[in-house]
C-alpha cells in the first residue's frame, strides 16, 4: 500500500510550480506509482487566468476550497467552481480556468503524468511517451 501526505511532498521534486506562477501542483501519485492515473493537489492562485488544452490527457478536477470558473472556449459557456464542484474534460475541451479566490483542487490525469510536466505553449502536457 502507498500512504503519502501532502506536507511531506512539499519542497520535494513532486511539487511543481507553473512557469507563469499561476499554480502549484503536488503530485501525490505519478505513472511510476503504477495506478493507471496520476493524482494531484493543485492550488490555482487568486486573480489568475490559465488557458489549458489537454489534448493528450483526460482530466477530472474536484474543488475542495475557493472560488472560480471554467470557460469552454468552443462555445463560450462559463461554469462556476466552488467547494464540491467537479468538472471532467471528457472531450479534451480547450478552456480558461480562472480563480477569484485561491482554488484548491484535486486533479486526476489519465494517462498518468510522469513527473514535472508544465504546460506547453498550446496549454497541453506532452504525450506520455514524449514526457519520459
Ligand atoms: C486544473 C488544472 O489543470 N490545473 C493545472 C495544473 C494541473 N492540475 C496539474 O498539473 O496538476
Amino acid at each position: 500500500m502507498l500512504v503519502r501526505t501532502l506536507d511531506t511532498m512539499k519542497g520535494s521534486d513532486r511539487e511543481v510550480f507553473a512557469e507563469n506562477g499561476n499554480w502549484v501542483s503536488t503530485r501525490l501519485l505519478l505513472k511510476q506509482d503504477k495506478m493507471g492515473f496520476s493524482f494531484h493537489e493543485t492550488v490555482i492562485f487568486a486573480g489568475t487566468e490559465t488557458r489549458i488544452w489537454y489534448k493528450n490527457h483526460l482530466e477530472a478536477v474536484y474543488c475542495i476550497e475557493g472560488e472560480g470558473e471554467v470557460e469552454t472556449i468552443d462555445d463560450g459557456k462559463i461554469y462556476p467552481i466552488q467547494s464540491g464542484t467537479l468538472y471532467a474534460l471528457d472531450k479534451h475541451d480547450q478552456h480558461y480556468l480562472r480563480a477569484f479566490k485561491d482554488l484548491r483542487l484535486v486533479c486526476v490525469f489519465n494517462p498518468a503524468l510522469v513527473g514535472r510536466e508544465v504546460h506547453l505553449p498550446d496549454g497541453s502536457y506532452p504525450a506520455e511517451e514524449e514526457a519520459e
